[in-house]
């Protein structure tokens, strides 16, 4: 049994999100994540408000249960998707990579579950005065744009702070996971990096070899300097940030040469020149599995890890 009022604040049956990774996070693994009785999301990324009516209404001709959108805030087209959301009725936000908070009030009036993604305790409590819903606190395990506190510090200092359910994210792939983030007070977890790695995923086949092959010291976090610091595979792509960083250069060269570099990785299957933006738990995935498989795997190893656990307490 894995319940609590994540389910019944998403009408889901699982607390599990899958974490809304841009170019990643397609109307595919977010139908089939919501089929398999979690929260499937689509990853809006920095794409134009009509792509992502695009990729809503395929989400929709593929599953009947409820889904969410990343809503990426950095995105030039924050405004635009923001409004396509409101006017495709989507039933659960989540935000990243900033402060959602004047977006709230549009998506609130038409009944839209809003949870934003924070990195801090702060923001968290700032959010939730505003009226969001549930908060995902992640840490820096994470891929991806990430903050500086591990999952393991700041779930419970975000738990001891708002009221409202947090979800757990970052280094999260499998039951003994889903444990460790219920043991901090969690009441859900976002999973990411294990969802790259199953048969629904769109991503090319080179990122999905790359998230198998990868161990717990793979990834590096580039572009600290220039205050969005992300964590990716280290590749010829991380070098080049690592030199220009040492270099002392201009944070505006950081960004021309991240420019596209997600794309190239996601769609092209660029390994050395891409950012390959995966999370440091991604040592334990081994095998691609479908989303079901994935799904039935996690809680249904939850009793074993529970009666070990029991074994040493209780
Ligand atoms: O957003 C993410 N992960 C992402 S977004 C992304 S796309 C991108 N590509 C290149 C550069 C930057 C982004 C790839 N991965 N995760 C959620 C997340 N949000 N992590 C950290 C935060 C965050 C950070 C600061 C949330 C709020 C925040 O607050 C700033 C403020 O205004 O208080």
């Amino acid at each position: 049994m894995l319940r609590s009022k994540i389910c019944q604040l998403l009408e889901i049956e699982y607390p599990i999100l899958q974490g809304g990774m841009a170019w990643v996070a397609t109307a595919e693994l977010a139908a089939a994540v919501s089929n398999a009785g979690g929260l499937g999301v689509i990853g809006a990324g920095h794409m134009p408000g009509e792509a992502l009516r695009a990729e809503i209404r395929k989400t929709k001709a593929l599953t009947i249960k409820p889904f969410g959108v990343n809503i990426m805030l950095m995105s030039p087209f924050v405004k635009d998707v923001m409004q396509v959301v409101v006017d495709e009725r989507v039933p659960v936000v989540t935000t990243g990579a900033g402060n959602p908070g004047e977006f709230i009030p549009m998506l609130k009036e038409i009944g839209t579950k809003v949870i934003p993604v924070v990195a801090s305790v702060a923001l968290a409590k700032r959010l939730e005065r505003i009226g969001v819903d549930a908060i995902i606190a992640e840490g820096m395990e994470s891929g991806g744009h990430i903050g500086d506190v591990t999952t393991m510090a700041l779930v419970p200092q975000v738990v001891d702070s708002v009221s409202i359910p947090v979800i757990a994210a970052g280094g999260i792939a499998d039951a003994r996971g889903v444990i460790a983030a219920f043991a901090l007070g969690a009441a859900g977890v976002q999973i990411g990096t294990r969802f790259v790695a199953s048969t629904e995923c769109t991503v090319h086949p080179n990122y999905k070899e790359a998230v198998l092959k990868a161990k717990e010291r793979s990834t590096v976090v580039t572009g600290r300097l220039t205050g969005h610091p992300v964590r990716i595979i280290t590749n010829k792509l991380s070098r080049t940030f690592d030199e220009l960083e040492k270099s002392g250069a201009d944070p505006e060269e950081f960004d021309r040469i991240g420019a596209g570099r997600l794309r190239a990785a996601a769609k092209d299957g660029d390994m050395q020149g891409g950012s390959v933006m995966v999370g440091q738990i991604a040592g334990v995935v081994t095998q691609i599995m479908s989303v079901k498989a994935i799904m039935q795997e996690i809680t249904g190893d939850l009793p074993k890890v529970l009666k070990e656990i029991s074994e040493t307490i209780g």
